[in-house]
């Protein structure tokens, strides 16, 4: 009888323009093109109600407490996570374009607010199987344009949500890999399609795991 193996859980973090949305897109054309099941997702997600209140506060049409815009965030992904489990069982493999190591970093690097705090609405979210972090030095992702006008798309802000980023990526628990973001498109996608291709084969027989339990 034909046994379907779960799709693995995949993501891409990263600083503002290292190239996230990019390498997504040509990771699951890659995976398609030879042969495997593979969705993109996107946090936030703007086409839900949720998503669509974080989209308003992001283009700073409306403003929303800090605390509670960071609920809404962790509340987006949760609204995707049966149908994020049924596509796994179904063998589907999810690439996924911001997950909840973005929600911590980004409202950490806010006056107030501790690593601790920001994790805990997320707790036991679908652990990814490999999370891949672009890296790229402020001057570089300056080249790649200016920042655009949304919330949060200032160099000084961007630089507390690095070193957030890097706080987050001393925990052992979670599958990091960095990747240099510096190198061409095609430079970049070669790691990460071989990176994925090792851990589709390595998900197949785990169960998904829970995120920081
Ligand atoms: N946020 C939050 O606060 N809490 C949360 O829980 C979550 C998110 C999930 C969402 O932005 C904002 O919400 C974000 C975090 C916060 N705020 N900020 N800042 P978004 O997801 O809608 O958009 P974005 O993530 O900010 O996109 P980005 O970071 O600006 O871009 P990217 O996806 O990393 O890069 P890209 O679009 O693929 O490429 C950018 C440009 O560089 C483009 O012209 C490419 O052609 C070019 N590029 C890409 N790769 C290369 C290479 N290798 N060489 C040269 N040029 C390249």
């Amino acid at each position: 009888m034909l046994r379907i193996t779960r799709g693995a859980l995949i993501v891409l973090e990263g600083v503002d323009r290292a190239g996230k949305t990019t390498q997504c897109q040509k990771l699951v054309h890659a995976l398609q093109q030879s042969g495997r099941a593979a969705e993109m997702m996107r946090f936030p997600d703007r086409t839900t109600k949720i998503g669509q209140l974080i989209s308003s506060y992001l283009e700073k049409k409306s403003n929303l407490e800090d605390h509670t815009v960071h609920l809404l965030f962790s509340a987006n992904r949760w609204e995707m996570v049966p149908l994020m489990k049924q596509k796994l069982e179904q063998g589907i493999n999810l690439v996924v374009d911001r997950y909840a190591f973005s929600g911590v970093a980004f409202t950490s690097a806010k006056p107030g607010f501790s690593l601790e705090w920001c994790m805990n609405p997320d707790i036991g979210l679908p652990k990814p199987d490999l999370v891949m972090f672009l890296q790229l030095n402020p001057n570089m992702a300056a080249n790649r344009g200016e920042y655009g006008i949304e919330r949060y798309e200032t160099s000084a802000f961007q630089r507390t949500v690095h070193q957030r980023f890097e706080e987050l990526m001393q925990d052992s628990s979670v599958n990091w890999k960095v990747i240099d973001a510096a190198r061409t498109i095609e430079e970049v996608h070669k790691d990460i399609k071989l990176l994925s291709e090792c851990i589709i084969s390595l998900a197949e027989n785990q169960p998904v795991g829970e995120l920081w339990r």
